[in-house]
């Protein structure tokens, strides 16, 4: 009697214990951005490692909903990966990789090459002077086959450098430049290349829009491919703000590097919402309420505003969506955005795609049909 009672139950106890294992359903009625312009580009933000890390659910629930691509905003730079000679901390890496793997996202390494988050230990030696050609040659290669290796296949493509000229279009007087010159950038390239032969690899800056930065870069690219180095796309961060720059500088610098042979990215996208100087027209020195103006919620008029431009970025991402192959969002909702730190700490911004409540602004509604 007991064998056949077991036997007749066993088909409802494997069927609850496979309710119990399989992950929620995904709602095939719910909008995500990813199905509304998948189709257009990859569609990305930054993490951290609170949600890395599970601390914090409600971003990571956005995250895991909308998107498909994701950079981490500090745990790959230089100081966090590789902070002494020797001695790589790569616990927090790893689960940002880990995370993207399991949750079939496309995985940014940022960045290799940036003079911020650059350890002394790298271009001083222990007087304080600059070290040798040979010896930074030697610690980029070193560093980057190291990371880039470790992340071989699994990290898609790498900002192999970042910010690496003045929007005057010279070269920034980093410690790589004065160390190795021009040199730095294609060395930097060929050293991912070697590592990874498959990953993508691209050059990042911003305010790309201003004209003699978009002819600096369009003039690396060809330097690049004259090599025969590969570069897959720049990378457009798009810092960008309510009166700059304008959008048509920025489209005339998207049709600059698509000519110049490769594709582009967005790659740091958000728009403050603040003043983004500290003189009003007049020279004034703004006062401490108009440099942070909306410490409560956005009036509708400015919330308007800002969503109609930032309607504008992204039709313009969208009309470039054969060049255009990713927009990354830098955050994922305002809460975390550095802007409320910047230019100095406890502003209430409101730059992102997600509100403090973690809701799609009116425009993101919008494109996910939901308006
Ligand atoms: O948003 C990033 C912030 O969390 C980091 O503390 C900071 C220093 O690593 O970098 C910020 O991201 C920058 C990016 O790496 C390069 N372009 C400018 C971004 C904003 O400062």
């Amino acid at each position: 009697m007991k064998r056949i009672h077991i036997l007749l139950l066993l088909p409802m106890m494997i069927v609850a214990c496979l309710n119990e294992l399989s992950p929620a359903m995904p709602d095939e009625e719910e909008t995500t951005l990813k199905k509304a312009v998948g189709h257009h580009f990859l569609i990305g933000t930054t993490l951290n490692n609170a949600i890395v890390n599970g601390r914090d659910p409600a971003s990571d629930r956005v995250v895991k909903r909308h998107f498909n691509a994701i950079t981490h905003g500090y745990a790959m730079k230089f100081a966090m990966l590789h902070p002494a000679e020797g001695r790589y901390l790569f616990d927090e890496s790893d689960a940002f990789v880990r995370y993207g793997e399991q949750n079939g996202m496309t995985v940014i390494g940022h960045c290799l090459v940036w003079h911020k988050q650059l350890p002394d230990w790298v271009v001083r030696d222990k007087d304080g002077n600059l070290v040798t050609p040979e010896a930074l040659k030697a610690r980029m290669r070193e560093h980057i086959s190291t990371v880039v290796g470790r992340y071989r296949g699994r990290v898609k493509g790498w900002d192999v450098v970042n910010e690496a000229f003045l929007e005057d279009g010279s070269y920034r007087q980093s410690p790589y430049y004065e160390i190795l010159g021009e040199e730095f950038i294609p060395l930097a390239f060929q050293y991912a290349h070697e590592a990874d032969p498959d990953a993508e690899l691209y050059y990042n800056d911003g305010n790309m829009a201003v004209t003699k930065r978009r002819e600096a870069v369009v003039r690396l690219i060809g330097q690049l491919k004259a090599r025969g180095l590969r570069i897959d796309a720049v990378g457009m961060q798009a810092h960008v703000s309510m009166n700059f720059p304008k959008v048509e500088n920025f489209e005339k610098s998207i049709q600059a590097f698509a000519d110049a042979g490769v594709k582009v990215m967005i790659t740091e996208w958000d728009m403050t919402a603040l003043p983004t100087t500290d003189t009003g027209s007049d020279g004034r020195p703004l006062t401490p309420e108009e440099l942070d103006p909306y410490p409560e919620k956005m009036p509708d008029s400015a919330s308007q505003a800002w969503n109609a431009r930032m309607k504008q970025f992204f039709d313009l991402f969208v009309k470039y969506s054969d060049v255009v192959t990713r927009v990354t969002v830098w955050g994922v909702s305002d809460i975390d955005s550095w802007l409320n730190d910047f230019p100095f700490p406890g502003r209430t911004d409101y730059p992102l795609l997600f509100d403090r409540e973690y809701q799609p602004k009116t425009f993101v509604r919008e494109i996910l049909g939901e308006e």
